[in-house]
């Protein structure tokens, strides 16, 4: 199996559904979460990003959203991001499942986006339910909304419900795709994670793209090893 073989299967394929992960925007020179080194001062996501963690110390989580929001605004989409948006303008059905909050999908061209654990753009009133989408640096931190509340960003945290829209339409094409492909993401993070099972044992052709082998790795039919960018662009050529 190989990569002439997913080529086939991409070409074949009327109903494709894609997840992605951090890996996908590595190339973009975005860190991920769990590669050496990890994200930010070695804190692992699992203890800033959560409710706790904001209800504990606001201003450090908000360092490390601001940190991420600086080095994001500089990045631009790879070959990896333009190729997914290729993708999905050439296939009647399509949906890109992203567990990034980084947006690159969309700017690269992308339409249709499950955005599972929201945006780093979109912030939060943590006292009234003002909702806001701020590109710019913020003047002090944590920001806050305009009744004084301290505004949270707005991403989904651990212990956190995935938006419940963007979870059914993910789960819906996943289970329902012919061909599923899983790219650039350890499959350590759930409810993300399970999509990939459900779409194997929902008959779909799996193939994943990672730089090396993950939990997902069992489950797919074909796992193209290499960097996301490099073999997006062979599968789209
Ligand atoms: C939920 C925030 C239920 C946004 C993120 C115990 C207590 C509480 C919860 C749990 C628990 N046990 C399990 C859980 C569930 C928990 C979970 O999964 N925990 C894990 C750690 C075990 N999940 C949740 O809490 C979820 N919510 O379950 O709610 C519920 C239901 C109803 C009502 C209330 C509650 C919420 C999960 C969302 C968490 N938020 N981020 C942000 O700041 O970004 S998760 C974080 O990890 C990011 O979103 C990231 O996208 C995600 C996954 O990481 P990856 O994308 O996979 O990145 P990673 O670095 O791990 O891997 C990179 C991969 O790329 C590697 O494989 C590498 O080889 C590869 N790669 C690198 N470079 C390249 C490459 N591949 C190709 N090319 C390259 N160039
Ligand atoms: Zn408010």
């Amino acid at each position: 199996m190989s990569i002439e073989q997913a080529k086939e299967w991409l070409a074949q394929a009327e109903s494709v559904a894609v997840l992605i992960g951090a890996g996908v925007s590595a190339e973009s020179g975005i860190p991920t979460f769990r590669d050496s080194g990890g994200l930010w001062r070695n804190f692992r996501p699992e203890d800033l990003a959560t409710p706790q963690a904001f209800h504990r110390d606001p201003t450090l989580v908000w360092e490390w959203y601001e940190w991420r929001r600086n080095l994001v605004r500089n990045c631009r989409p790879n070959p990896a991001h333009e190729a997914l948006a290729v993708l999905d303008a050439g296939k009647p059905r399509f949906l890109l499942i992203t567990q990034n909050v980084d947006r690159l999908e969309e700017r690269a061209g992308a339409k249709r986006i499950a955005r599972l654990h929201g945006s780093i753009w979109d912030v939060r009133c943590t006292a009234c339910s003002h909702s806001d989408i701020i590109y710019g640096p913020f003047e002090e931190l944590p920001p806050r909304c305009g009744c004084g509340g301290i505004l949270r960003p707005g991403v989904v945290w651990f212990g956190e419900a995935l938006p419940r829209q963007q979870w059914d339409a993910a789960y819906r094409a996943a289970t329902t795709a012919e061909l599923f492909l899983v790219a650039g993401t350890s499959a350590v993070v759930y409810p993300a994670a399970g999509l990939v099972a459900a779409a194997r044992d929902s008959g779909a052709r799996v193939i994943e793209v990672n730089l090396e082998a993950t939990g997902h790795t069992l489950a797919a039919h074909v796992a193209l090893r290499g960097p996301a960018g490099v073999i997006f662009r062979e599968l789209a050529a």
